[in-house]
């Protein structure tokens, strides 16, 4: 069978210039081909696709032009992240718009969590398929391919009967990860990736021009209750072994003499001997790389010989996901089990590295937070020794416990945001905004809190502080 995967355009990427390879759609894709099917993938994220002047049309008229050109049977849109849906929706119309035969299937973390909402409220598309993808979709394609149509037999699928949505849960996650094939790079142009990386953190002197991710495991045991992770990868961490993730580094170091990498891992540093195996072995082979870490690193993983293998091994930018400056929202509430002398133990070990640029992570307006919390965080801010701080505004993104709980609390700042996730304003995208209201603050109170911290960062970095009204 043909699958087009289609990746749709994301307003956050054009504001962050952050644009890597889709290692969902990859792996998708090579799990496909593997098993006999011609795939080709469209990733209208790419710089190339960009079109100031009129950005829709551009991405209407490629996906059109791509599809009567390949002819697929089935059209696959992939969403990694919230705010990514509604681009998704207006591409999805449209295929059908012209392409009334060709079914629509749609996979990540948004369509986990509202797959009965999305058949229910969107009728172009056609099937979803929850959380990892890669058994479920050769599990559709071949129930298409033997014209048996067992949909009720594929793990965490939904598809509509009767008109009316049937969701079957995702009960099995792939336990050796060893057995996922590499992923598809063949299928894409590295070079369609390729952005003005001058400004990168360089200290190698390596060329950059785009970075490749690299997911050395799936998953993570914690539940910090802003975070939905665990409904896409399952509840248990799933590494591959250090010898299957080096081996992929090096395929993309021979084949496309490609030296920065980004280590896209829920939790890469969980398992001590699984961080530094990997390392090892990249120095062993000889493989002169540099890499990131742009999800974060969580702090209690960290040790200095765990730091002194990474850096070794090429690691030039990290994040440190700290969260908060008070040790009760951090702890009690966010659950992070993070001690304060922690935190400032391996920020002061990362400063031996010389080449390491360092950022730590914060969120603020937890809907516990108070003045006095918030006074915490700030006072964290000003004392931590850091190259950069990233202070955000918590989002309370679908699936997390920090949203059930706005949600039966009365705590959203619009209350109409449940079907905000469904009709497509860009919800996700403006991290400016507040969604909770805390229990015991005015919303005055944290805009005036950021303001403040803004503030601080414009002093830090001699630049003038945006503030919001
Ligand atoms: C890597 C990552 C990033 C990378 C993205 C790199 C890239 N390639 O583009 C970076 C660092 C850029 C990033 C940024 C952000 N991220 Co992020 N990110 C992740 C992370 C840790 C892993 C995603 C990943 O690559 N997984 C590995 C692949 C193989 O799995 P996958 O993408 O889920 O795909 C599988 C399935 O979903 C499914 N599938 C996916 N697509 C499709 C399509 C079809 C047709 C089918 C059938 C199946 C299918 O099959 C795939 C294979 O198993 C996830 C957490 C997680 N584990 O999901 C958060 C996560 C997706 N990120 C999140 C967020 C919030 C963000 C940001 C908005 C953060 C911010 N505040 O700026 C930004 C915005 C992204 C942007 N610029 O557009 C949230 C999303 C929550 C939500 N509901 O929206 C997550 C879930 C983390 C969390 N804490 O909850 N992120
Ligand atoms: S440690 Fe990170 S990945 Fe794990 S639950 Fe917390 S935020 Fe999510």
């Amino acid at each position: 069978m043909k699958i087009l995967f289609v990746n749709p355009p994301s307003p956050v990427t054009y504001y962050n210039k952050e644009v890597y390879p889709p290692s969902s759609l990859l792996y998708l894709a090579a799990v496909l081909k593997n098993n006999g099917e011609e795939v080709r993938i469209l990733d209208l994220k790419c710089p190339k696709y960009e079109n100031k002047d009129n950005p829709q049309k551009n991405y209407e008229d490629t996906l059109i032009n791509t599809i009567s050109d390949f002819q697929p049977d089935i059209i696959g849109f992939g969403c990694l992240f919230s705010g990514n849906f509604p681009e998704l929706l207006k591409l999805a119309n449209i295929s059908k718009k012209n392409f009334r035969d060709i079914p629509i299937v749609i996979g990540g973390i948004h369509p986990t969590i509202y797959a009965a909402e999305i058949l229910k409220n969107c009728p172009s598309i056609d099937w979803a398929i929850l959380g990892e993808g890669e058994e479920s979709v050769v599990q559709l394609i071949n129930s298409i391919k033997s014209d048996t149509y067992k949909f009720e037999k594929i793990d965490g699928f939904a598809y509509r009967k009767n008109e009316k949505p049937i969701v079957n849960l995702k009960t099995s996650f792939i336990k050796n990860p060893d057995t996922i094939p590499f992923p598809a790079y063949d299928l894409i142009d590295l070079k369609d990736y390729y952005v003005d990386t001058s400004a990168w953190h360089n200290p190698k002197k390596l060329p950059i021009n785009t970075s490749v991710p690299i997911i050395t495991s799936r998953s993570c045991p914690n539940r910090c209750r802003f975070c939905s992770m665990y409904m896409v990868m399952g509840p248990h961490w799933r590494p591959r072994s250090p010898k299957n993730v080096v081996e992929e580094i090096e395929f993309v170091y021979n084949k496309y003499n490609h030296r920065h990498f980004s280590f896209m891992d829920d939790n890469l540093t969980l398992k001590k001997s699984h961080a530094m195996e990997i390392c090892n072995q990249i120095i062993k082979k000889n493989l002169t790389i540099q890499f990131e870490t742009p999800n974060g690193l969580a702090i209690n993983t960290l040790d200095e010989e765990v730091l002194d293998a990474l850096v070794a091994a090429g690691m030039v930018r990290t994040g440190l996901a700290i969260e908060s400056g008070s040790d009760f929202i951090r702890n009690k509430i966010m659950r992070k089990n993070l001690s304060k002398e922690k935190i400032y133990q391996v920020v002061d070990l990362t400063r031996k590295y010389k080449d390491l640029f360092v950022t730590a992570f914060f969120i603020m307006g937890m809907p516990e937070e108070t003045k006095e919390t918030l006074m915490d965080t700030y006072n964290m801010i000003k004392d931590i020794n850091v190259n950069k701080v990233i202070l955000m505004n918590i989002v309370p993104f679908p699936g997390t416990e920090v949203f059930k709980q706005a949600l039966s609390d009365n705590l959203l700042v619009d209350p109409d945001i449940k079907n905000m996730y469904l009709t497509g304003e860009r919800y996700f995208t403006n991290y400016q905004k507040f969604f909770i209201k805390p229990y015991k603050m005015e919303l005055k109170d944290l805009i005036e809190f950021r303001n403040k911290y803004d503030r601080l960062r414009a002093e830090q970095t001699g630049t003038a502080g945006k503030g919001i009204k």
